[in-house]
């Protein structure tokens, strides 16, 4: 099985290149941003206390998508493999991803981090703020919390892969296409 985790700051192109990828290597797409956006889009209970969260750029707690994690894997017993987008984004995620990986005999493949500059990364989420309808790509203060719980929370999360020896890292800035390219290089080398 191939099990790829896309990681990146927000607005890296997480889900831009898993779109591409999920294609070519005929993998699941498990996003938990896409994931908490479909529970709010329902109005659950869990939608709802989500979107208080997200709409300020804070994390949503780690049982709530790791919960999401463990249903969708058991939904998918026939996948060929999985991306990971915007998963795990705490150690504690990436300790829980393995147990649940585990449990299924098989494990991460390698983490391929997208490496782009904060300024491009504000002027990339204002952007798609402007029709996105998403509240959390409308306000800089909100980008702005949302890259520093990046740093806080999240960066350690690649020491956890390096330490595995199954941290790889490609620039993020270029066109869709070579950013495409670059990735599926190192993916076809894992
Ligand atoms: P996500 O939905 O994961 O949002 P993201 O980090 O903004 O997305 P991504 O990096 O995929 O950017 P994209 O490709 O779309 O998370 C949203 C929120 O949900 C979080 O803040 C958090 O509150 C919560 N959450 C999600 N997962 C969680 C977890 N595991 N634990 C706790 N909380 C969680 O690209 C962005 C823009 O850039 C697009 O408009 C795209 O068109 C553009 N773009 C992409 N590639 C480009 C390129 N090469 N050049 C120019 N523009 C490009």
């Amino acid at each position: 099985m191939l099990n790829l985790v896309l990681f990146g700051p927000p607005g890296a192109g997480k889900g831009t290149q898993s779109q591409k990828l999920i294609d070519k290597y005929n993998l699941i797409h498990l996003s938990t941003g896409d994931l908490l956006r479909y529970e709010i889009a329902q109005g659950t209970v869990l939608g709802i206390q989500a979107k208080q969260l997200m709409d300020q750029g804070i994390l949503v707690p780690d049982e709530v998508v790791i919960g999401m994690i463990s249903n969708k894997l058991d939904s998918n017993p026939n996948a060929k493999g999985f991306i990971f987008d915007g998963f795990p984004r705490t150690v504690a995620q990436a300790t829980a991803l393995d147990t649940l990986l585990q449990g299924k005999q098989t494990s991460i493949s390698g983490m391929i981090a997208l490496e782009v500059e904060d300024a491009e990364l504000e002027q990339r989420l204002l952007l798609r703020g402007k029709d996105s309808g998403r509240p959390d790509d409308a306000n800089p203060e909100v980008i702005q919390k949302r890259i520093r719980e990046y740093n806080e929370k999240t960066a350690p999360v690649a020491e956890y892969y390096k330490q595995q020896s199954k941290f790889k890292s490609i620039y993020g800035i270029g066109s869709i296409e070579e950013i495409f390219g670059n990735l599926c290089i190192v993916i076809d080398q894992l």
